[in-house]
This record gives C-alpha cells, structure tokens and sequence, in this order.
C-alpha cells in the first residue's frame, strides 16, 4: 500500500503534467467573464406583467448575477438588445471573450435559427435561461430553436434562474468543460 502511495505520483507524470494543463486552462477560462445575453423586450421587465416575470428590474438582475459571480470568483458581462443581428453578433464575439454563456433569447428563442447557429459555433459552456415558465404557456413558447446548442436549460424559476446558470457554469468552466 505504502509503495503504491510512493510509486503513483512518480509513475504517473504524464498524469500530473495533463492536470496541471487542465487546472492552467481552467484558470484562463475563469480569468474571462460570464456573458449574461438578454433578448427583446427584457428591457422592461419591471415594469409590467409581475405576474409572469418578476418585479426585478434588468439592472436588478445584473446586480444579482454580479453578486453571484463575485461569490464565485467569476465576473460577468451583462447586455441586453432588442435586435436579433447583435445578440448573433455577441455570441460570435463569446467564442474568443468569454468564459461561459448565459442565453435568455426572450421571443427569439421560439423563431431565431441565427441564434442556434452562433451558438453552435461557439465553444464555450452555455446555458439557456427564461425567467417564465416556457411550458406553462401558450403553445407557441413551448419550443426552443436555441435548446439543442446549450449544455442545459433553466426555466421557471424567475430571477433565481440566472443564479442557478451561473453556479451550473462555474461547475462546467471548473472542470475544463470546452462546450
Ligand atoms: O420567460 C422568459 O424569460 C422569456 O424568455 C421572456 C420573453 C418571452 O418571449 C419568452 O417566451 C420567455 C419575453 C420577455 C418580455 O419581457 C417583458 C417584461 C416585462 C414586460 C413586458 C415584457
């Protein structure tokens, strides 16, 4: 036993160097921030339909995922737009930039093939997240175009779904997760 606890470390070199190789990567990923992406209309949240998304304001939420990141040793990048053609764009740009992706499309979840493709070139870890719950409601929000290039998807959930994401994603970047 005492000759095996010796032996493995030495034996095992090329073991040790692959680690480190995995912890250095790990380290440069975690030196890169989270994108938190958010879709159309998510500008207004706050503002009306408490009742299906939260009283949390956009900048509230950005405040909560900072939080959260902070705890975690992480950072974020926190955006919203209104048009399908920057959302691609920032997705494109997370290939190279970013650590992890968080994805709430809004309505272009159910319509935007672009926004699949973007994020089935981009190699980073990636979840998709909706404030509501996507299968409580009209049918029509039932599918997702983007579900099929992320590691996961969290809905429901409200504001504490962001959290969630970014716990998930601090796990994937940790373990040297490239997608
Ligand atoms: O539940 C989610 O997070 C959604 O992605 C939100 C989108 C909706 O189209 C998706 O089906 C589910 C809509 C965001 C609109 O947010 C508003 C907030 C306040 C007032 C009006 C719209």
């Amino acid at each position: 036993m005492a000759e095996k606890l010796i032996k493995g470390p030495v034996s095992s070199a090329g073991a040790t160097r692959a680690a480190h190789r995995i912890i250095r990567r790990s380290l440069a990923a975690m030196a890169k921030p989270i994108y938190v992406l958010n879709g159309p209309n998510l500008n207004l949240l706050g503002a009306r339909e408490p009742e299906v998304y939260g009283r949390e304001t956009l900048e509230d939420l950005r405040a909560r995922c900072e939080r959260k990141a902070a705890a975690l040793g992480l950072t974020v990048e926190f955006r919203q737009s209104n048009h399908e053609g920057e959302l691609v764009a920032w997705i494109q740009e997370a290939r190279t930039k970013a650590a992890g992706l968080i994805v709430n499309a809004g309505a272009f979840t159910h319509t935007s093939i672009a926004m699949l493709d973007a994020l089935l070139a981009c190699p980073v870890p990636s979840v998709e997240v909706h404030l509501s719950n996507i299968f409580t409601r009209e049918p029509f929000r039932h599918h997702s175009y983007i579900s099929k290039a992320v590691r996961g998807v969290i809905c429901g959930f409200g504001a504490i779904g962001y959290e969630l994401a970014i716990e998930a994603l601090a796990d994937a970047i940790a373990a040297g997760k490239s997608k």
